[in-house]
């Protein structure tokens, strides 16, 4: 009778792992790359941006920050217009709501890689470590790649 029971417990306890681990699944955020790359600049310039787009298929996330080993930092910006002049500012998190897609671009949100250790060649992969507001951490790596002069709302003010 006693092993009938422990059986039983047992049988409960696994059904509730099961469950957990469904709700955990279900509760955290699930973030992937989808495309991205790091603009190639001239090897005097120290500075560059980042450009990538997640799709998270989980629970409301933050992105809070960004490291990368290529550079001294790599800050959150975001632009605004002032006066009909476009500015970066940095911003503490971008919001990555659940099923939805957070895309940074030349003309908006993007990751500025600041004080680069060494000039970057174009098809290098750059790895990013991105923290989230759950604790994660995710590395992801993007192509160095060239960008188009009139694509570039970035690094010209007008
Ligand atoms: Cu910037």
């Amino acid at each position: 009778m006693e092993f009938r029971t422990l059986k039983k417990i047992m049988k409960i306890s696994i059904s509730l792992l099961i469950i957990s681990g469904f709700s955990l699944h279900t509760f955290a955020a699930q973030i992937s790359l989808v495309s991205g790359h790091v603009r190639a600049l001239p090897p005097t310039v120290p500075n560059t941006a980042a450009y990538f787009t997640l799709k998270n298929e989980g629970a409301n996330v933050k992105l809070i920050k960004a490291e990368t080993p290529v550079a001294k930092e790599a800050q959150l910006h975001t632009l605004i217009e002032e006066n009909g002049v476009v500015k970066m500012r940095q911003v503490p998190s971008y919001n990555l709501k659940a099923h939805s897609q957070l895309v940074l671009t030349s003309s908006g949100n993007h990751i500025m890689v600041m004080g680069l250790k060494q000039p970057l060649k174009v098809g290098q992969m750059v790895p990013l470590t991105l923290y989230f507001s759950d604790g994660t951490k995710k590395i992801i790596k993007l192509p160095v790649e060239k960008v188009k002069q009139e694509m570039d709302h970035h690094h010209h003010h007008h």
